[in-house]
């Protein structure tokens, strides 16, 4: 097979490649090892920043998040058992976020690229990249026990942190930065109604709580555990008791239980690669770059890294650029240590560490007081969570 682009992954960044790509006439094949059905069910992120909903609008995949997601004008900290609102559209001048489950937008993207007849492999195995620093890379793998090779002028590694296109870059190459957290988070999807119209982030002594939701009838909790928490010791009935605990004894707010559709545990770990380039193989969202997801910046970030990816190479069909290529690692790397220095704050700020001193643990709280009391300080907080502008 031969295309101008070749991608490696259908998640949100592979996707919105292939889709961006598609709309400056410019041809592409995009490979995934599992299968649709997988990929479209599979519960992740689901705050999607302003700068996400705009390029989603823009692209004219957005009618059905318009529809159905929740637009959010804040967030809400808890500590001392005590609910502080953060009120992000009236600090950032207006700006937003949505809460759209990522497999929503991932749905909402394979329809757009299937109905404009975009090639999408999916199950394939065995993939490899090669060539990478000459003019006409290959990706081979195996489809319906078929051989088979894509001959083209570029690949999109958008593969996430566990696929096979940055481990594919020489030794010697890329700088590794990586920090690991001493918890995970313990998630779950559950048919009931969320206790807040809007996110609720809780610092408390047992440990961190998050109640988000994805519907009004569908909510989306999480609990700080250990990194390598067995789900199996976390029935039900016990879950909902922590959550409740977490939540704090507050009449004005009821966690309502019910049935539990999903749950699972996810550890958290901060991580770049620089450049996130190498040849002609440009790497984008998770296969670059990992955030802990305390500041939902994820799927965010796999978007702005495709907007600049998707302009680049349209500059060189378009008119034979090379510089937007060549810048496309720094470019990206701006918003990416911004995002994972806000991810790590916001982690730093709400987590219960175990070698905390009691100190350090004061020094916490004190800094949870000053963000919900300071204008200065809560506006920090609200523009970099609702997203910086996207260019
Ligand atoms: P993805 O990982 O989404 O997509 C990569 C795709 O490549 C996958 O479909 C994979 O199957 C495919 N692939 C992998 N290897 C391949 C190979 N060899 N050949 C072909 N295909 C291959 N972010 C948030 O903001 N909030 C959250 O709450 C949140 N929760 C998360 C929970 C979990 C369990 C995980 C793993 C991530 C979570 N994230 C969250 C982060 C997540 O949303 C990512 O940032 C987002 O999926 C990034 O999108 P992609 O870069 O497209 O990578
Ligand atoms: C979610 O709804 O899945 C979610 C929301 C905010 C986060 C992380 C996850 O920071």
């Amino acid at each position: 097979m031969k295309t101008q682009v070749g991608i490696i992954g259908a998640g949100p960044a592979g996707l919105l490649l292939s889709h961006l790509l598609h709309l400056q006439g410019i041809e592409s094949i995009l490979i995934e090892n599992r299968s649709r059905t997988y990929i479209e069910s599979r519960v992740r992120a689901g705050v999607l920043e302003q700068g996400t909903v705009n390029t989603l609008n823009e692209a004219g995949v957005g009618e059905r998040m318009r529809k159905e997601g929740l637009l959010h004008h804040g967030i809400e900290l808890s500590f001392h058992n005590k609910r502080h609102r953060i009120n992000m559209h009236e600090l950032t001048d207006g700006r937003a976020i949505t809460v759209y489950g990522q497999q929503e937008v991932v749905k909402d993207l394979v329809k757009a690229r299937l109905v404009a007849g975009g090639q999408l492999l999916f199950e394939v195995e065995d993939v490899s990249v090669h060539n990478l620093d000459s003019n006409q890379p290959k990706i081979r793998f195996r489809k319906d026990g078929e051989e088979q090779e894509i001959a083209c002028d570029f690949i999109g590694g958008c593969d996430g942190f566990h696929g096979i296109c940055r481990p594919s870059i020489p030794a010697g190459v890329l700088q590794v930065f990586e920090r690991v957290y001493p918890f995970g988070w313990l998630g779950i999807l559950a048919q009931s109604k969320p206790p807040s119209e809007e996110l609720i982030y809780c610092h408390h002594e047992r440990g961190f709580a998050l109640f988000s939701m994805r519907t009004p009838e569908i909510t989306r909790l999480y609990i700080q555990c250990t990194p390598d928490e067995d789900i199996a010791n976390w029935p039900d009935d016990r879950i909902w008791h922590e959550l409740e605990l977490r939540l704090g004894a507050d009449e004005s707010i009821q966690l309502q239980e019910g049935k539990i559709l999903q749950k699972g545990v996810t550890p958290m770990r901060s991580f770049v690669v620089e450049p996130m380039q190498y040849g002609r193989l440009f790497l984008a969202g998770d296969a670059a770059h990992i955030v802990p997801p305390t500041g939902a910046k994820g799927m965010n970030l796999a978007v702005a890294d495709i907007r600049h990816l998707s302009r680049a190479l349209g500059g060189y069909y378009q008119n034979n650029r090379t510089d937007l290529l060549e810048q496309y690692s720094a470019t990206c790397l701006r918003r990416v240590w911004r995002s994972e220095h806000f991810s790590w704050w916001m982690t730093a700020l709400l987590h219960r560490f175990p070698d905390y001193t009691p100190f350090q643990q004061r020094l916490q709280l004190s800094e949870l007081e000053y963000v919900t009391s300071s204008r200065a300080a809560s506006t920090s907080l609200a523009e970099n969570y609702v997203g910086l502008p996207m260019n």
